[in-house]
């Protein structure tokens, strides 16, 4: 509890009694559904090429959700294993090494094992083989019931590194409507990985032909496809009487589009799409999406800046589990109003942060680094007043590895 004060008076912040959050316990007892997104950024939700909708069910879901439309990555080099570890505990990815490859056989303090105390079974699905990202240690170490990979989804519809997103989500379910209830579960979609090549036949959305043999033109087939898999999830869930019953979380991993990888022509297509240049806003902010039927229905949008180490407290905060007093965490509920202080390493050099007004882009020293307001995304040249924001984050990135490395070893071998 005391790291935790810290942590939240590094943010500026308070830690808040159970008693006085709002909407704490909304999802009380409830399954949790976690659909993580694979390349999956904000930008996409509500975006219409020729009039059409590139992302339909997603668009759907968010009006009876609620949808934090300010929510940046804040993934490390393990990429997608990282938006997993960061979801499960809410602390920062290492900022060298993909974290998955560093933790194997340690016993970390995490959310499923926390909800396992609390008569949850927690289990992961991915069709991909389990030891890419040595995912077969992290699953364990998280304190997963159960996962499920090749060896349970088999070959059947390849699409790109292995079977499609509709195979996890139908397989998937056979899973959760034999489960005992509740139960935690994450689904970590693949089909839309990088080069984003989706077979002809899943094609749901028709695109001019200035977008053939773009990497921007595949990239919104694929999530497309994304999309449509995830609205036969959610019928399916429906079919099977689970979804009333669920919290189902939806969020973007990490970016798809690097700047490096865009070409002259992608460069175009992007801004013709944006309206504006693709700024560092565009580039690392992923959606997050809470739907809890019968509570959420009149759908609410939360600006309040946030990140993905946000999510675990505000699904817990929903599911009425304090966490205070049973995890370190570094992120904060996104449904009470706080004082933001999002760090986001690798993808931005050490230091790097989001707070309520600016992106911070450090340099050598925070007096050499850029920084760039929110709203305009045009650069600012007087940021000294958030020198103490740079020092901080670079205090709760230190106090989060120094947590990581004094983790005791697992007892699971
Ligand atoms: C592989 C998959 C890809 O199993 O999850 O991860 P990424 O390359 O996106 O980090």
């Amino acid at each position: 509890y005391a790291i935790n004060k810290k942590i939240a008076s590094l943010k500026g912040n308070q830690l808040i009694p159970q008693k006085d959050r709002k909407y704490n316990g909304l999802g009380k007892g409830r399954n949790v559904i976690v659909i993580q997104g694979e390349s999956f950024q904000n930008f996409l939700i509500g975006l219409k090429v020729n009039g059409k909708e590139v992302t339909p069910n997603l668009n759907k879901l968010v009006k009876h959700s609620f949808y934090f439309s300010n929510v940046f990555q804040q993934v490390g080099p393990g990429n997608t294993s990282d938006a997993e570890l960061i979801m499960n505990t809410s602390l920062f990815p290492d900022s060298n090494t993909p974290t998955s490859l560093t933790v194997g056989n340690k016993d970390i303090p995490s959310l499923p094992k926390v909800l396992n105390q609390n008569g949850y079974r927690t289990m992961t699905f991915h069709t991909d083989k389990v030891n890419f990202w040595n995912r077969d240690q992290l699953y364990p170490d998280l304190g997963f019931d159960k996962y499920y990979d090749e060896s349970y989804f088999g070959d059947e519809d390849q699409v790109g590194m292995a079977s499609s997103d509709d195979v996890l989500y139908q397989k998937g379910a056979d899973i959760l409507k034999k489960s005992k209830e509740p139960f935690y579960s994450m689904f970590i979609s693949l089909s839309s990985h990088h080069p984003f090549v989706i077979p002809d036949t899943k094609q749901t959305i028709d695109l001019p032909p200035e977008y053939d043999g773009t990497l921007i033109g595949d990239y919104l087939k694929a999530q497309s496809y994304t999309d449509a898999s995830i609205g036969r999830f959610i019928d399916r869930l429906k079919q099977e009487g689970l979804w009333d019953n669920s919290v189902i979380l939806f969020y973007g991993d990490h970016l798809g589009l690097q700047d490096k990888a865009l070409g002259g022509q992608d460069q175009e297509l992007l801004e013709k799409l944006l309206g504006h240049k693709y700024s560092l806003e565009d580039r690392y902010k992923i959606p997050f999406i809470m739907t809890i039927p019968g509570k959420t229905d009149q759908g609410k949008q939360i600006t309040r800046v946030g990140g993905q180490l946000d999510f675990m407290p505000t699904l817990a905060n929903v599911l009425g589990v304090n966490i205070d007093h049973k995890l370190v965490h570094f992120g904060q509920d996104m449904l009470q109003p706080f004082n933001t202080l999002t760090g986001i390493r690798y993808y931005l050099p050490t230091g790097g942060f989001v707070n309520n007004n600016i992106i911070y882009y450090p340099n050598e020293g925070f007096e050499d680094g850029d920084a760039f307001d929110l709203k305009s995304m045009e650069r600012i040249k007087d940021f000294s007043s958030y020198k103490s924001d740079y020092e901080h984050v670079l205090e709760l990135e230190r106090m989060s590895d120094s947590y990581f490395s004094q983790l005791p070893e697992s007892k699971k071998n």
